[in-house]
């Protein structure tokens, strides 16, 4: 199955997928929370609703916190394979219809298990309550064509903060193949997975009452990247 296919499968139905075509570009990151969706039952426009108080971060001012939530970082394996930025985590310039991104470069090395991402926590010392949401939008583009990246959200079954994994850093998520425009992606908690054969414990899905943060990541062996994030919110109001 490839990586198109499964967006496709996870998100659901052909009426989320035509969601992200009608919501790329089309401007729907103003916050109004007016139309959240109807409880109980999701449909692909509705999760991809903005709602007041759901963005996270905007990369506008220039700093590496994210919003009012935790610090970004990066994180990369240890079998040569690169990333930037790095420890000193710095924004930017040009974001999508803004002055910011965050943007991840680097290369990986070519073997069995690796990897390098960004990522930022949600509130220090503890988890968030992300019940109310749906969803998780962002905005994001690629440096060049056939580059995809997991989206993933530590949670307390997955976080070593959640003091349950014995077998860590499987978080739920959704590999999604990006466009080399800036091109708004919606991923429903719903569609989000761990992969297969590895992690413990392995619950049935993604415990969205207690999240840890939101990670972006590459594991293609061999690869060069270059992705570009902006806009990042939970969507989907309950
Ligand atoms: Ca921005």
């Amino acid at each position: 199955m490839s990586d198109l296919q499964i967006w496709r499968s996870a998100l659901s139905g052909a009426a989320a997928v035509l969601s992200v075509s009608i919501f790329a570009g089309c401007g729907a990151t103003s916050a109004t929370g007016s139309q959240p969706a109807a409880a109980g039952k999701q449909s692909g426009p509705a999760i991809a609703q903005s709602c007041a108080g759901g963005l996270l971060e905007d990369a506008e001012d220039g700093d590496d916190q994210a919003g009012d939530n935790g610090y970004w970082y990066s994180y990369v394996d240890e079998s040569g394979s690169k990333v930037e930025p790095g420890k000193e985590f710095e924004l930017a310039s040009g974001g999508h219809d803004s002055e910011g991104a965050v943007r991840m470069q680097g290369s990986l090395t070519k073997g069995e298990d690796v990897y390098a991402g960004v990522g930022f926590g949600l509130r220090e010392g503890g988890s968030y309550d992300a019940s109310r949401y749906g969803a998780l939008a962002f905005w994001a583009k690629a440096g060049s064509p056939g580059q995809s990246i997991r989206v993933k959200v530590p949670d307390v079954n997955t976080a070593p903060e959640g003091k349950k994994c014995s077998e860590c850093y499987n978080d739920f998520g959704v590999e999604v193949p990006l466009k080399t425009e800036w091109t708004r992606y919606v991923v429903p908690f719903s569609a989000m997975k761990q992969e297969s054969d590895w992690g413990a414990p392995r619950p049935a899905s993604v415990d969205k009452s207690r999240l840890f943060g939101v990670q972006f990541q590459v594991s293609q062996p061999g690869s060069t990247f270059d992705v570009w994030f902006d806009d990042i919110e939970f969507t989907g109001c309950q």
